[in-house]
């Protein structure tokens, strides 16, 4: 019998509305199988209209592969044996027990990643438990991720009812993302929801897209106005492009009179970026940087936004910075009378009010042992997690549990990433499948995936263009020992003693995946009923108000002294390091999802490498074809790629995806698993000097042929 169910898809964080098509069969001796066995974008969806990704559609393979874990797994002498759920619950608590009653709290440790992140239940819970037990070691992806978003928007004050709306904007500012392939995109940029109409149609009716990234993209061949940045040189392009606003008056001086300090303090400090002197630097025509600056700034309406690109280059705190300063000094906020794009349902409060939420420091947790560098609220700074595990001392990280996550493949400088997974006493790992990072794991999970288990679209809740909310019940039976995240955190808590308090009440192993999803959206402005009745629906009636604010609540800071001090160094340093001339950035592929992809035959037959690409011009110098192997070896590693021609990347650059490749510290396999950036990343130089993000793109490279010409 099959039958068709409605869901949405949890590859990725866009949530794409899908038609899933279950065949049951009655098994000999009672009882009935289930399998999903196609997926399709949905049609009557009114904000996707049926768009889905190839990813997406390899949700069957995903869930039935041979390979998939089955239940959980400890490491015996040599291998890991199958043990149940229940027992391995016990072996973990036990050993928790003793840690924190020997080293106290601070020594365990819990790492949410992108796969944790697509269950709206799992990042809430895990930090619940961790305020349980009063530990601080909460890490996630987001701070080896897009950190600046946040800490920015701490140090420099936000617009409580948030940036211009994408959808009516007038011109848009794309500064290093690409939601066409990534399906993300900044608060009021592009986002992945059926983004290849959703721009044509804005475009249609008047948008301008201005894009800065050094690979002319998929946006940015579509975009009116394109800059091939030089990568690492965004702070100086974004500096030369705030001077041309303040010193011709383009911006919207009522509204920093009433609500912006230090205008004329950053206006100082970026006079020294003189039009020729940034679009030197930046490598971009002088008339371009000067046609940007003024596109921005006739608005109307519209923002500018950055995505992982500029984020994981060098200074990537000052560059969003930046960013938004242009933001705040041309006003680019929603005012009275607005309305919110987005349902924010899952938050509480019905209204926003136009006032600043004023500035306040970004990083305000626990010191950490190395860096000198601190928390941000409520989390940890992934970037020195490996230390934490690895410097001997009070407070050394013992235990980690790894939620949907791959640190081995992901994290920046892979060697001492896999030294400190060695040094664990304990790693436990959550996840549907073996991975780089299950080959250290004490115990590992199998993980209930998204089909099996229900949810809401908490990511995009704040960044659907329209007013709009998803649910799902899980729409595929299974009997295996498995688990959602939340599982693991409220079966230790529960026989550790933990309470794990969320807004909606306490949660305890007895819940379902519904009574938890009501527990973490417990103060919602919309209650979980009313979203599972109003699932799939726009539901403009129920927009979040731009309501009159108070403009004594706050004012922006956009220059404070330490953005002051960074321009001054950014202006000072030449970027061309001589010795690495290349620089490697980031990208996303539309084959793959961060380490997850190559196992799927339906993406490994578009490709089993993350490709080299670089400019037919560069490959021609080297004298390496198309499909050869070149060595790219930066101040801190190196590694071999397969080299691909791409005449849309800048040259001087390679473009290339992270988290592929192995544990394996070589790459003698490349052509079958890719191979890791994170080996030429540094934990140690170059990081942001708040927010603690490495050089993961813009990364100064030199790029060799790894073999003899043929
Ligand atoms: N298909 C697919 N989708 C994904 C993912 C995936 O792996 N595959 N990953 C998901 C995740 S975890 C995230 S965080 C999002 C990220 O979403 P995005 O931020 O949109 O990620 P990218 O598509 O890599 O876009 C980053 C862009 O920055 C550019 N760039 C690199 N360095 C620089 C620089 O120094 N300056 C500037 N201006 N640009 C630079 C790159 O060329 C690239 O086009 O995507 C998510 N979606
Ligand atoms: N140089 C460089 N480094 C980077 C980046 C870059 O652009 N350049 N990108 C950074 C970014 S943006 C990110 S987010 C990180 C990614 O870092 P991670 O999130 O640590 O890496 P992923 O490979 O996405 O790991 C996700 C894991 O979750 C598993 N999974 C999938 N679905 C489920 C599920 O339903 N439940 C559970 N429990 N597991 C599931 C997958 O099998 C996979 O192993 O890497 C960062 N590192
Ligand atoms: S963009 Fe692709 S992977 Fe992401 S939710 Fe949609 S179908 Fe799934
Ligand atoms: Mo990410």
């Amino acid at each position: 019998m099959t039958e068709t169910r409605r869901s949405f898809c949890r590859v990725c964080h866009a949530a794409c509305p899908i038609l899933v098509e279950v065949e049951t069969d009655v098994v000999e001796g009672g009882g009935s199988v289930e399998r999903a066995v196609s997926i399709k974008g949905d049609r009557d969806d009114p904000l996707f209209e049926g768009y889905s990704c190839i990813k997406g559609r390899q949700i069957p393979d995903q869930h039935h592969d041979p390979n998939r874990l089955r239940s959980a797994l400890r490491r015996g002498d040599d291998r890991f044996e199958v043990i149940s759920t229940a027992d391995a619950l016990d072996g973990i608590a036990a050993q928790i027990d003793a840690i924190v009653e020997q080293h106290g709290p601070r020594a365990v440790a819990s790492y949410t990643g992108t796969g944790a992140f697509q269950n709206a239940a799992s990042a809430a819970v895990a930090k619940a438990w961790h305020d349980g037990f009063g530990s601080p070691s909460y890490y996630t992806s987001v701070t080896i991720d897009q950190p600046a978003h946040r800490a920015a928007a701490l140090r420099m004050g936000a617009w409580e009812a948030g940036w211009d709306n994408f959808t009516d904007s007038d011109v848009s500012l794309a500064i290093g993302y690409n939601p066409l392939v990534s399906s993300y995109g900044p608060a009021s940029g592009l986002q992945g929801t059926n983004p290849f109409v959703a721009l044509r149609r804005a475009q249609e009716r008047g948008l301008q897209m201005i894009v800065i990234d050094p690979r002319r993209t998929e946006l940015a061949q579509a975009a009116d106005l394109y800059l091939p940045v030089q990568p690492g040189e965004d702070p100086t392009l974004l500096a030369g492009m705030l001077r041309i606003i303040l010193d011709r008056g383009l911006h919207d001086a009522d509204f920093c009179a009433a609500y912006v300090d230090h205008v004329a303090e950053l206006e100082r400090s970026v006079a020294p970026f003189t039009l020729d002197d940034v679009a030197e630097r930046a490598r971009v025509p002088a008339a371009d940087v000067e046609a940007a600056a003024e596109l921005f700034a006739a608005g109307p309406r519209g923002a500018a936004g950055t995505g992982t690109g500029p984020n994981m280059a060098p200074h990537s705190l000052l560059t969003e910075h930046l960013a938004l300063s242009l933001n705040v000094v041309c006003g680019r906020v929603n005012q009275p009378g607005d309305r919110l794009e987005s349902g924010y349902f899952l938050y509480p409060g019905d209204t926003r009010r136009a006032q600043v939420i004023p500035p306040s420091n970004p990083t305000p947790g626990p010191a950490h042992r190395v860096g000198d560098l601190a928390g941000m609220p409520g989390e940890m700074l992934t970037n020195r997690l490996a230390d934490e595990i690895l410097t001997p001392g009070d407070g050394q990280v013992r235990a980690l549990i790894v939620s949907g996550g791959n640190p081995v493949v992901a994290f920046p400088d892979q060697a001492k990433t896999i030294a400190a997974m060695e040094a664990l006493e304990l790693l436990v790992v959550i996840d549907h499948r073996h991975t780089a990072t299950t080959e250290f794991a004490d115990y590992v999970f199998g993980a209930r995936l998204e089909l099996e288990r229900a949810d809401v679209t908490h990511i995009m809740d704040r960044r659907f263009p329209a007013p709009y909310v998803n649910y799902t019940p899980a729409v595929l039976h299974t009997d295996d020992d498995l688990v959602a995240e939340w599982e693991v955190f409220a079966g230790i808590a529960a026989r550790t003693g933990t309470p794990i308090e969320l807004p909606g009440g306490a949660i305890t192993p007895a819940d379902d995946d519904d009574s938890v999803l009501d527990a973490v959206y417990g103060n919602a402005r919309m209650a979980m009923a009313d979203i599972r009745a109003n699932a799939g629906r726009i539901n403009r009636d129920a927009a979040v108000e731009v309501v009159p604010g108070d403009p004594a609540a706050g004012r922006f800071t956009v220059a404070p002294p330490d953005v002051v001090a960074e321009l001054a160094q950014v202006y000072a340093e030449r970027s061309d390091v001589e010795a690495f001339p290349m620089r490697l950035v980031s990208r996303r592929l539309k084959y793959a999802l961060n380490s997850l992809g190559r196992d799927l035959p339906g993406l490994r037959a578009v490709a089993t490498t993350n490709y080299a690409y670089l400019h037919p011009d560069d490959l021609a110098s080297l004298g390496v074809g198309p499909g050869e192997l070149v060595r790219i070896t930066s101040p801190h590693g190196t590694l071999v790629g397969v080299a691909e021609a791409a005449d849309d990347v800048k040259p001087g650059v390679v473009s290339m995806s992270h988290s592929w490749g192995t544990a394996a510290l070589t790459d003698e396999d490349v052509r079958t698993t890719g191979a890791p950036t994170n080996r030429l990343v540094s934990t140690d130089h170059g990081f942001d000097p708040v927010t603690g993000m490495a050089v993961q793109s813009a990364i100064p490279v030199t790029v060799t042929a790894a073999e003899p010409a043929s």
